[in-house]
């Protein structure tokens, strides 16, 4: 196959927002118009239903919230998407952002009652620093939702970006009807389906023809002619220029439950989604069709399929063709390696992948070879720049409650280590037996607990600890007798590479021990990522 024209059908978007606007529900809406699933499952499901497909963890299903970002390939309209759906919780962020440096693209869905909540600002922010073109979806128009022209009005206002209306909603609510598409004139009447698992059938007219009133009613009708006046005279009109360069975002509006504007999305990121991007490394740019293959590592996660309980390290594919089984070199460890058992990854299944190009994301079971953030080359070493991580702030002693099961809680706290879902300190008390777990979010000693047990068959326990920051010391030899400790409120501790690690009751406590010691080169986190150790916080 050839590397341009598999290139530019390419489309590698994330889903963003803040929690329950509706990401896993519309990726799932999405799979289900792609013909990629022929039945939607749901995040909530009834009684034997079917689960949404990037909900896979057992946790995430318990609780009907997303923990995890997942990968999913499908095919549409002539183009192959890689979609990532992210988790919106603020404690599971890592990986969400982790995940915004793998995409051209993201899709922004917001809540139609309740407009932009806090966490979709930070990510949209990211997004923003990144330059990532922005689509918006606004969701739930089932329910009652705010009035289009203020939602339209917050998002330029809050978020500082040109929004412009791709279709308009009629009604919400019971009485929302469907959805007036701005660019093709058309009225686009859905008909609601139990549950939404199958599509909606979509009932086209325009709107000179005398059944487009009679559909809607009069009343909405009138409306509906008011707004599109105004809309046509003081709104913000689509430019695809501004668009790419992210100071424009296209609105459309629907329900993604009940498959109301779904089809016209995927229609829409076929034709304004951007396909692979150039990308900066610390060599210079790098552009997609350069013949040769660079791919970078932002995911690790362990134990995806029960069958296998194996490591997949997720790699976006940035230039070249990849081949199953080619020698590449890892620039980390400086050698050769060879891209043995890669994957075309749907949530938690998995195919053999004999090629990918650009924009791709392949899993590799990884057998300790990778690390999130490494790079891997068919030509001369390169570098993308850092992958961003964030300081721990909650801090808990974890304890095997079942000694004789102490090579799988070694295991399993190592693995979840490696995936960055929370990083291990060891006291000269507890040594590894009972080491402390930090984490960005305190949801994440959860996670932790679940998944010992469930995927390492461990029961563990986890007693918070009062701390709420941690500073790494890079010590040179004589540092340790220099440096002013602390009377109280603090302890130290070492990370796996055995550097100091000094967990802080207070920010106070932290920032006095900084300005006491102003010799020592102190670090916010303990970076596992990459050679140069630059450590991104963008909370
Ligand atoms: N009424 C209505 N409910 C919806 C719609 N879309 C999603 N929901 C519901 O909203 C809840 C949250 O949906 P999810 O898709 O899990 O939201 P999410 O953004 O993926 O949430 P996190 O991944 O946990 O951040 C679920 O109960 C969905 O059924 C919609 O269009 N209308
Ligand atoms: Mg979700």
């Amino acid at each position: 196959m050839d590397l341009n024209s598999e290139t530019a059908r390419r489309r590698t978007f994330a889903i963003i927002s803040h929690p329950d606007a509706g990401k896993t529900t519309l990726t799932e809406k999405l799979l289900l118009y792609s013909g990629a699933v022929s039945r939607a499952g749901s995040v909530r499901p009834k009684k034997a239903g079917l689960h949404a497909t990037s909900d896979w963890m057992a946790m995430e299903q318990a609780r009907g919230i997303s923990i995890t970002s997942t990968a999913l390939q499908f095919e549409y309209g002539g183009c192959l998407f890689n979609l990532l759906d992210t988790p919106g919780h603020e404690d599971f962020s890592e990986d969400t952002y982790r995940t915004l440096t793998a995409v051209d693209s993201a899709v922004m869905v917001l809540d139609g009652a309740k407009g932009i909540e806090p966490q979709t600002r930070k990510l949209f922010q990211v997004c923003c620093a990144r330059r990532i073109p922005i689509l918006t979806f606004i969701n739930k128009l089932d329910h009652a939702a705010r009035d289009p022209l203020e939602l339209l009005d917050e998002i330029e206002r809050v978020l500082g970006i040109r929004a412009a209306a791709m279709n308009w909603p009629i009604g919400d609510g019971p009485a929302f009807r469907g959805v007036f598409d701005l660019v093709n004139r058309r009225l686009l009447r859905y008909s609601r389906v139990s549950g939404g698992r199958r599509k909606a059938e979509a009932w086209e007219t325009t709107i000179d023809d005398p059944k487009f009133a009679q559909a809607i009613g009069t009343d909405a009708f009138g409306r509906l002619q008011d707004e599109l006046a105004l809309i046509e005279a003081a709104g913000e009109r689509f430019n695809r220029e501004s668009f790419l360069e992210g100071s424009l975002t296209p609105v459309y509006f629907g329900s993604a439950l009940h498959n109301f504007g779904v089809e016209t999305f995927l229609q829409a990121l076929v034709t304004l989604a951007p396909p692979p991007q150039p990308r900066e490394t610390a060599q210079g740019v790098i552009t997609p069709c350069d013949a040769e293959f660079s791919a970078f590592v932002f995911k690790i996660q362990a134990n995806m399929d029960p069958r296998h309980r194996d490591r997949m390290a997720f790699l976006r594919v940035c230039s070249g063709r990849f081949e199953k089984d080619m020698s590449v070199y890892h620039t980390r460890l400086g050698r050769k390696i060879q891209m043995t058992r890669s994957h075309r990854l749907f949530a938690r299944d998995r195919e053999t992948l004999t090629e990918a190009f650009p924009g791709d994301v392949i899993g590799v079971v990884n057998p300790g070879l990778f690390v999130i953030g490494d790079t891997v080359t068919a030509g001369s070493p390169i570098e993308f720049p850092p992958i961003p991580s964030f300081p721990p702030e909650n801090f808990g002693l974890l304890r095997n409650r079942d000694v004789s099961k102490s090579k799988q809680f070694r295991k399993g706290v190592r693995q979840l280590e490696e995936e960055g879902v929370i990083q291990l300190l060891f006291t000269p008390g507890g040594g590894t037996r009972e080491p402390i777990l930090a984490a960005v979010g305190r949801l994440q000693f959860d996670v932790v607990e679940a998944r010992l047990l469930q995927e390492y068959g461990v029961t563990v326990s986890i007693d918070p600890l009062s701390y709420s920051c941690a500073r790494w010391l890079e010590m040179q030899p004589g540092d340790q007798d220099r440096i002013n400790w602390p009377y109280n409120g603090f302890l130290r501790a070492t990370d796996r590479r055995e550097r100091c690690v000094c967990l802080f009751e207070s920010q106070w406590t932290m920032e006095h021990f900084v300005e006491k010691n102003p010799g020592v080169s102190i670090r916010e986190n303990g970076l596992r990522n990459n050679k140069s150790g630059v450590s991104t916080s963008l909370r």
